[in-house]
């Protein structure tokens, strides 16, 4: 049998250590990118109904306001939710590269869907600070507060085609190797003022491409501008030698969410769930179908 080439080639390798990023063609092959879309929506309906039913903040849905519209931010942890999610990410292949470019195990020590997708109807959902896009930031300066190695890594695996007018992911290249000035009454975003704003660049990518950035590199995005969703699985992985338990970071919010959706189940079990929030319900028409309807 052949062996199969290796997701990220000797140019990937190089970029990623020199602008500390690098993007890699069809990591997801056009069947799996078709999986990955249809449980990305089955996901957000599910999630945006047990908000809607139980009420409150649903510890894995971060959404914003725009305007008149509310946008689906980003789904985070998620594979304890999705396991047709988390399969498509054991690939061997990709497992394989992080080994490589970590010189040890991969630990996943978080995995999050951004989604930036406005959603039909504006539901009443909790809404966050935000208007559907990302500071300035680095990842570092989040994981270090939980003693997270610097050489932390993220692959964002793109669900769809990304570019400017969606708010694909920007970035400073080889801001990686210097420390950046950072809020202190906050959240630890990057002063945008120390920033070389026109040295950031746009990184574009076809849906099924990824780009893997080591967890120091200055990034952020814009708000998507267009009517479609831009999804992209982000997984960040560490050295398992000295990441300790990779899940602390996450496992609250795991733990409060699956709380929550009992609590969705019991309802809708019980008779006492009215709602049923779809995707597909045209703008403007927004939610209301009987639980008995689906
Ligand atoms: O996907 C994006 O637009 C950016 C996401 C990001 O920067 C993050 O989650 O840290």
């Amino acid at each position: 049998m052949m062996a199969s080439a290796p997701l990220f080639g000797q140019t990937e390798v190089e970029n990623f250590r020199t602008l500390g990023y690098a993007v890699a063609p069809k990591v997801l092959d056009p069947i799996k990118i078709r999986i990955a879309r249809k449980e990305c929506d089955r996901l957000a309906e599910n999630i945006v109904n047990a908000a809607l039913v139980v009420g409150g903040k649903h510890p894995r849905l971060h959404a914003c306001r725009r305007g008149d519209e509310v946008v689906l931010l980003k789904v985070s942890p998620i594979f304890d939710a999705s396991p047709i999610l988390a399969a498509l990410a054991d690939d061997r292949r990709l497992v394989a590269a992080l080994r490589n470019l970590l010189a040890d195990e991969p630990a996943m020590i978080e995995e999050k869907l951004i989604y930036k997708q406005s959603l039909p109807g504006a539901p009443d959902v909790h809404i966050d600070v935000g208007s559907g896009g990302f500071p300035l930031h680095t990842d570092w300066n989040f994981y270090q507060a939980e003693g997270y190695p610097r050489d932390t890594l993220s692959v964002g695996i793109a669900i769809d085609d990304s570019c400017p007018a969606n708010g694909c992911l920007r970035v400073l290249p080889s801001s990686h190797k210097t420390a950046w000035p950072v809020f202190s009454d906050g959240p630890p975003y990057v002063r945008p003022e120390a920033v070389p704003a026109d040295q950031m660049v746009d990184v574009p990518l076809a849906a099924g491409d990824a780009v893997v950035f080591t967890s120091a590199l200055v990034h952020s995005s814009n708000e998507n501008l267009s009517v479609h969703p831009r999804r992209m699985l982000i997984l960040s992985y560490g050295p398992a030698s000295c990441v300790g338990d990779p899940d602390r970071r996450n496992v609250g919010y795991r733990r409060a969410a699956q709380a929550f959706e009992d609590r969705h189940r019991d309802l809708v079990a019980t008779g006492r769930a009215p709602l049923r929030y779809r995707l597909a319900v045209a703008q403007g028409s927004g939610p209301g179908e009987s639980e008995e309807g689906k």
